[in-house]
């Protein structure tokens, strides 16, 4: 298993579940110097990043590049996947392409979660998952083409109406020709929607590819009353390899968040 810790380029998102802000290269410099072995990207869009720098802030710090997030697609532009409009989805389906071009010449997924949108007014569930599954079958091949999954994150009630928990994911995922769609499992959703995460985990098994690492409250690891040792066992027992990654409030500061984390990390998944 392998840590990574969040970094946010996107100032729309102050107050969002994030360790690091506003700057790349200063992120990747505070990542390695806590031992994380990856970083997570949230960014404004593509266009707005570029891969030269990404690189050299990478390279210098001996960081892979875990994932990248979509979600700004939401936060800032407005743009979701199941948006009545069609010219909106067909450009929530692009914007959402170019990150997984960015990230896939890192050999690193894109997140899709607040693109997935909600149902409701005039659309319906139904509809909603047929809109889904269009851009999925359309996305999922592009990441194909850089060799890497596209990863689905289902959220929490107050986030999303459509698909909140692992079961709902697995049902949606097994209904797709995309074969290399794979899920996240944010540990503080689950904490919301899962009877068990522990047997949501396991439920995951083969098709999960990330975690966002959080304990109850959305703070690192250790800080709130989630009980760790029984999610830790269902990891091993599937034999999860991935990330685990840090996609927590930067409370009571970030280095404190980071710190936390990594000590958790290391608590529960050294090799020893
Ligand atoms: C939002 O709550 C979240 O967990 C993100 O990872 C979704 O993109
Ligand atoms: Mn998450």
């Amino acid at each position: 298993m392998h840590s990574a810790i969040t970094i946010s380029l996107v100032p729309e998102a102050r107050g969002g579940p994030f360790v690091f802000w506003g700057d790349l290269a200063a992120g990747c410099q505070q990542a390695a110097s806590f031992g994380f072995d990856a970083v997570e990207i949230f960014l404004r869009s593509a266009a707005e990043l570029d891969a030269g720098r990404i690189k050299r802030s990478l390279e210098q710090h001996h960081l892979k590049l875990a994932a990248m997030g979509t979600g700004a697609g939401w936060l800032v532009h407005k743009l979701r996947l199941t948006d009545p409009d069609p010219a909106l989805r067909r450009r929530a389906r692009e914007f959402i392409a170019s990150i997984i071009d960015l990230a896939g010449g890192f050999g690193a997924p894109a997140i899709i979660g607040s693109m997935q949108g909600r149902w409701g007014e005039d659309v319906s569930r139904d509809q909603a998952l047929g809109w889904l599954t269009e851009a999925f079958e359309e996305l999922a091949p592009r990441a194909q083409t850089h060799g890497v999954p596209l990863l689905f994150e289902p959220l929490n009630r107050y986030e999303t109406n459509l698909i909140n928990n692992v079961e709902d994911s697995l049902v949606f995922l097994e209904g797709l020709r995309a074969q290399n769609i794979r899920l996240l499992c944010d540990l503080f959703h689950m904490n919301i929607e899962e009877t068990s995460i522990a047997d949501a985990l396991r439920r995951a098994g083969a098709r999960l590819d990330h975690v966002h690492f959080a304990d109850s409250n959305r703070q690192a690891v250790g800080l709130g009353h989630t009980d760790t040792a029984p999610l830790v066992e269902a990891l091993r027992d599937i034999n999860y390899t991935g990330y685990l990654s840090a996609e927590i409030l930067p409370l009571p500061d970030s280095d404190t968040a980071a710190e936390q984390t990594i000590t958790s990390f290391r608590k529960w998944f050294s090799k020893s």
